[in-house]
Parts: C-alpha cells; structure tokens; sequence
C-alpha cells in the first residue's frame, strides 16, 4: 500500500512542478490583470505603453502598439491588455483570451523594447474607451522574478467622422490679465457662422468655453455645410466681433481662426492690443453693440449692489463689480467703441487698428 502510493505520488510531483512554472510565469498568456497588475513577478519597474489613435469613428478600426522598454538582464515579455467596449484583434505574438489580448508565448528580445502590434475596432456608436494594461519582463520563460508595471490607461474618443472640429482663438480684452498673461477666468463664449452674403444670415451657432490659458475653445457647429462663412464671436460683456474674412469651415475635418495675431482678423480691425495679442474689445454689459452709458450704468448699479460672482457686468472676470470694471468700460465708451459688421459697414477708420485711440494705453 506505501509502494503504491510512493508510485502515484511521483507523476503527481511532476505535474505539480510542471504546472507550477506555466501558472507563475505565464508563458502562455494571462488575462484579467490589467487593473490588479503583474503582482506575482518583481518590483513595478516596468515601463509599459500604449500608441495609436486617440479617436475614431464609430465602427472604424485603427493600429496600436504596446510596448515595454527592455532592461538590463531582461529577456523575455508578455502582457495583458483589455478594451473597456469595442474589439480587440491581437496582431503577431498575441492571442485573444475572452475579449483581453495577451501574449501567445513569452517574447524574445535583445534590444531596447518589447512591442506587440494590435488593432481595434471601434463600437458603433459614440463611446469614450480605455485601454488598460499590464506588462512584465523577466531573464527566462518560467521566472517571475522581473519587472511588471502598469501602462497608463489610453483613452479613445469614438466620435462620428462628420463632426467637425473649429479651434478659434480670441481674447476678450478685459479678461487678459497681463501680470501672468492668462486670462483671469475661463469663459462662455458663443460663435456663429454667417453667410458671407448680404444680409449675412447666421447658419449655426455653438457655445464653448474659452481656456484661460490658450485663449481657445472649440466650438461644435452641427448643422453648417463645409463652406465659407463670416465667424462671429460673442461673450457675455465683449463686442461681438466678426471675422474680417470669410473663414473656411469643414463640416468632416477640422478648421482654425485666430483673432489674435492680427487687429485685422477682425472686421474692421476692430480689436485692441493688449502685450502681444490682438483683443476683442470688452464693456459692452448690454450686449446692444455700443460700449456707452448705458453700460456704466449697469455696472455702477451692481458696484452699488456690490454684485459678485458670475454677472454680465464684471467686465474684467474677477468675480467682482467695481471701479476697475467701470474705468474699462469709460474708456471704451470714451473712444465710441462698438461693433463693425458687414451689415452695418465699417465704423470710422480711425477707429481701426493700431491708430485706435482705444489702444491708447
Ligand atoms: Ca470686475
């Protein structure tokens, strides 16, 4: 009865040690770890990434790669990565295992990375996907003993193909704060596209937000053809402004406009120069396309109030209504700053440009 035993335990050690080194070292692949990480194998030194398209459209698929840089001593790699929606296809020395891709068999390596060549195809549908991902290195197929690390998560915007992007880029004059050359608040603005013929008739509209930083917001205009178009900027206590041009506009890919190199991307010229960047002129709280009296009185009733926060009348975006809002605004008001359209034609000439007595400063 010993002897017997003795005899069947024997090819059950075999298998126990057999079975040992392909679970630890997973040679043949591993998923569900992509999150929880590697954490059977060494320190979390690895340095794992993941390159490819940041967006796509829906039902369209793209080329990726992951990648773990070698190390010293190291050899052989393997990964585990997942896709949060969407397919995978596991390109050479991959599998897919569930919906997760991993390696097929341990990698070899001498030079200076480990890469494996994926792709993915997008749902179809609009959706925001991550990748995550874990990777690990190690001297032989069976060891544990290397490195593993985390590669940070990618995102990819599933958006569809027709939607189109507009960088602009315009500066309200009282918001730019020249201490630090930022604007003192990120804002709403409003741009619309107009047809460059009379009577200029607004095609779309979008909201955006103004970076405080880059002065540049993205609006989405849904519903305009690709074509050529004046662009119209509004803001809360800002001139509205228009292109001194017609803009083209691509309704499938992207478009720009800057207002700040020139006084002249406005029509009319009608911007101010503040440090290095053409502005649009600020003051008008009424929105009635004069910087006036009007205007002061508005600002001189929430001084009054002591009015805070998000108001039309803080002209400046500093969270607060007072005299600093008011001495723009008289300034503005002083030098009849107002709106040039192609409608309403060109205002004076000399208040344009450079010789702006606005710019007086
Ligand atoms: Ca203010």
């Amino acid at each position: 009865m010993r002897a017997l035993l003795r005899k069947a335990a024997f090819p059950a050690v075999c298998i126990i040690i057999i079975s040992s080194i392909i679970v630890y070292a997973h040679a043949s692949g591993i998923t569900g770890v992509t999150t929880s990480g590697c954490t059977c194998h060494g320190s979390k030194t690895a340095v794992v990434s993941i390159s490819g398209p940041d967006t796509l459209a829906p039902g369209a698929t793209g080329s990726y790669t992951i990648t773990i840089i070698n190390q010293t001593s190291m050899k052989y790699g393997g990964i585990d990565l997942k896709a949060s929606a969407g397919t995978l296809t596991p390109g050479t020395g991959l599998k897919k295992s569930g919906s997760e891709l991993t390696h097929s068999a341990p990698l070899l390596v001498s030079g200076s990375a480990y890469t494996w060549q994926f792709s993915f195809t997008a749902p179809a549908t609009p959706a925001t996907v991550t990748f995550n991902a874990a990777g690990a290195i190690g001297a032989s197929t069976s060891t544990t003993s290397g490195p593993w690390g985390f590669a940070a998560p990618k995102t990819i915007l599933v958006m569809a193909a027709s939607s189109p992007s507009f960088s602009v880029k315009l500066v309200p004059q009282g918001f730019y704060n020249h201490s630090d050359g930022r604007l003192r608040m990120k804002d709403s603005v409003k741009l619309y596209l107009a047809n460059t013929a009379s009577p200029y008739a607004v095609v779309d509209s979008a909201k955006a937000v103004l970076d405080s930083v880059t002065f540049k917001c993205s609006p989405q205009f849904a519903h305009a053809a690709s074509g050529s178009y004046y662009l119209v900027a509004k803001h809360r206590n800002s001139i509205e402004t228009w292109s001194n041009q017609a803009v083209a506009f691509s309704a499938t890919g992207s478009s720009t406009y800057n207002f700040t190199d020139s006084a002249n991307r406005a029509y009319g010229a009608n911007q101010i120069k503040i440090d290095s960047l053409w502005c649009i002129y600020s003051g008008d709280v009424s929105q009635d396309g004069i910087v006036d009296i009007s205007d002061m009185v508005l600002i001189d009733n929430d001084s009054y109030a002591f009015a805070s926060g998000y108001v039309a009348s803080d002209v400046n975006g500093d969270g607060s209504v007072d005299i600093s809002d008011m001495v723009l605004v008289d300034n503005n008001s002083y030098n009849f700053v107002g709106k040039h359209t192609p409608a309403a034609g060109k205002r004076p000439s000399q208040f344009s440009g450079a010789e702006a007595p606005g710019n007086r400063r």
